[in-house]
């Protein structure tokens, strides 16, 4: 509850009484010897303050990555949507909770949050997470693009927000050494995402002496990929970033004079991240 008006008269033997008014609002009024504390507040199924954040696609305001947006669910069924600008293979983590970071609201008891994409449709939902009535999603890009936090509250509640957003560490899917638990058999594929900027995933194979291979390695989101070949101990052997008439994808051919264990070594081109495909195929 939140004093809207509190007026204090001095106090001796008080009596308590609590009533509803007209118009929804709650008071409760302690009396005594012509002492009067009257305070009144407004239930949680009140309007607060004035909406200025629209529930729609005309939103003008975005939370930033790593930053963070106070505002208030200010009447029932109000929604607040934020943009929110998301990289493909990234993962996102954004948390809603019911702080109000000095807003002169009550804070949110029971906020809701929907992740929506560029056209305004639900990608992820979450009412309650971390054993609390607050909520987070977490969430992985698939395109590249403007994501829309949808902040509202559960059924009837009104009240006071802080949304967050980072991004979230992602585990990463394969190691960039020898000890990697890739592997790719020959006439197969395997997929897998550059994470972070830099990140570099090996995948084993196993080659055998005199035949000629071809080893493709195609982005989905990843929009530059970059393939090394490597020995058995991870030397480097050869590398190619864009294949002359595939676009940016990578494509490398090679006959080992030993059988074998080789290492193919998939990233992107500069701190570019996404997920791709590898196949590898007898030529
Ligand atoms: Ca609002
Ligand atoms: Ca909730
Ligand atoms: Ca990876
Ligand atoms: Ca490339």
């Amino acid at each position: 509850m939140s004093g809207l008006r509190a007026v204090w008269r001095g106090l001796v033997r008080s009596t308590a009484k609590c009533r509803k008014n007209r118009g929804g609002l709650r008071s409760w009024r302690l009396s005594g010897a012509g002492e009067t504390l009257e305070s009144r507040y407004a239930l949680s199924t009140n309007p607060v303050g004035f909406d200025v954040v629209p529930a729609n696609q005309t939103t003008p305001l975005w939370v930033m990555v790593g930053g963070m947006r106070a505002n208030a669910v200010n009447f029932s069924g109000d929604h607040d949507w934020y943009r929110v600008w998301m990289d493909a293979g990234m993962t996102y983590r954004l948390r809603l909770d019911g702080t109000t970071n000095g807003l002169f609201v009550p804070g949110l008891s029971d906020p809701v949050l929907t992740l929506r994409n560029s056209s305004g449709v639900q990608v992820a939902f979450n009412d309650d997470a971390n054993g609390s009535r607050n909520s987070e999603i977490r969430f992985t890009a698939a395109i590249s693009g403007t994501y829309y936090a949808d902040v509202g509250g559960f059924a009837q509640e009104t009240g006071g927000y802080t949304l967050y957003a980072a991004t979230a560490a992602t585990p990463d899917d394969y190691a960039g050494n020898v000890f990697t638990s890739g592997s790719v058999a020959v006439g197969g594929t395997a997929s897998g995402v550059v994470g972070v900027p830099g990140d570099r995933d090996w995948f084993r194979v196993a080659l055998v002496a005199g035949r000629r291979y071809r080893f493709d390695l195609s982005g989905v989101s990843l929009a530059d990929p970059q393939l090394n070949l490597r020995s058995g101990f991870g030397l480097l052997l050869d590398s190619n970033d864009d294949y002359q008439g595939l676009g940016r994808n990578s494509r490398i051919f090679f006959r080992p004079t030993s059988s074998g264990i080789y290492h193919l070594d998939v990233g992107g081109f500069g701190s570019g991240v996404g997920s791709y495909t590898l196949r590898v195929s007898t030529a």
